[in-house]
């Protein structure tokens, strides 16, 4: 909550169990943000809140996270402030980065409250490495999302459809439909949209955007909502692809991280992006058929079981499980305070 004479805050918007969103929210406890620092606003994925027009207009790929940020230059109390908002985890990072140094703490008069470590790497060498690790975990080939969603066998297939795999799409196919009628109906009265074009021009472009949305989403709203056996053999065949594309990503943790954390000691920017991708993996990883039953033992061995399945026999990268070195570093990761208050209810 801000009071009338407050500065202009940033807002977050997020939402718990999204992989993505994870990540600045272990980097404002990194940095040592307070509650204070920012607003927080929750969309809520499963009912599909991402897609609504007015989150659109904030975020144009209907994605969280979101951090809508006050524009430095319009923040005094003579002129309006004007916001600008950053759409994706990687400059939310970076922004949070820079926006919490000493300097700026020394100004605040806040010298000497919490020390806000610097994330970003401090050399073009280590930079390098950062943004290939940040590529891995990002790549559309390794995408834990879709991990979520996917099914190796048409028996997962059917689990899937009872749990939140199932409600997920369903839900989020039924919001779409109902945007994008809604935007319908919103042209066919044509009341505004006569008298300002620049209303028509934006419904224009919502109306393009459901299509757009709805059509990338054919695969999985024909497996999940309308049943159909073609496109469940096809999303099979995909998910043996991401899970091949994990074995590679795994690959490059192996290589480029250095230890105990991504750049060596110090925590970086790279880790915060590693922690969601490993997490989402790890917790897809235990649901999974050859790890029901199994108990103790560490959450990096449901990974390790999953990698061995005979779907990725033949695939170089995964033959040998979780090395130790990914091992070690996962240990590192979980002991930070940030891993443990965002994961407190279980890896997502
Ligand atoms: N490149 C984006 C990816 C964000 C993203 O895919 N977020 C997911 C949640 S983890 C999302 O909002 N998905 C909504 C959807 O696709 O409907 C980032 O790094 O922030």
């Amino acid at each position: 909550m801000s009071a009338p004479n407050d500065p202009p805050k940033a807002t977050l918007y997020t939402f718990d169990g999204s992989v993505w969103a994870s990540a600045p929210r272990l980097a404002l406890i990194e940095k040592g943000y307070s509650d204070y620092d920012l607003d927080v606003k929750v969309v809520d994925l499963i009912k599909g809140e991402n897609f609504s027009p007015s989150y659109l207009r904030i975020n144009s790929k209907g994605t969280v996270p979101t951090l809508v940020v006050p524009i430095l230059e319009t923040t005094s109390s003579e002129v309006s402030t004007k916001f600008k908002a950053l759409n994706d985890s990687k400059s939310i990072l970076e922004f949070l980065d820079k926006s919490r140094n000493q300097q700026i703490l020394d100004n605040k008069g806040q010298g000497d409250s919490t020390p806000a470590p610097v994330l970003a790497p401090a050399t073009i060498e280590g930079k390098a490495k950062s943004d290939a690790l940040i590529k891995a975990v990002h790549d559309d080939n390794a995408d834990p999302n879709f991990l979520l969603l996917g099914a190796r066998t048409l028996e997962e297939l059917e689990a899937n459809k009872q749990g939140l795999p199932g409600l997920f799409v369903r839900n989020r196919h039924a919001a779409l439909l109902k945007y994008q009628a809604e935007v319908e109906s919103s042209s066919a009265g044509g009341d505004s949209t006569e008298t300002n074009p620049r209303s028509a021009a934006m419904i224009e472009s919502l109306k393009k955007w459901y299509e757009d949305k709805i059509k990338s989403q054919e695969l999985l709203s024909q497996v999940y909502v309308d049943n159909s056996a073609e496109a469940a053999a096809k999303l099979v065949e995909a998910t043996a692809g991401v899970w091949a594309g994990v074995a590679d990503t795994l690959k490059v943790i192996d290589e480029g991280v250095k230890g105990p954390f991504a750049l060596g000691d110090q925590l970086s920017l790279a880790d915060l992006h590693v922690i969601p991708w490993l997490a989402r993996v790890l917790a897809v990883s235990s649901g999974l058929p050859e790890n029901k039953g199994q108990q103790g033992g560490e959450d990096i061995d449901a990974l390790d079981r999953a990698l061995k399945n005979p779907i990725l026999a033949n695939h170089a990268n995964a033959s040998s499980g979780v090395s130790s070195h990914v091992r070690a570093y996962w240990a590192s990761l979980k002991s930070r305070p940030s891993f443990q208050k965002v994961y407190a209810d279980g890896l997502h």
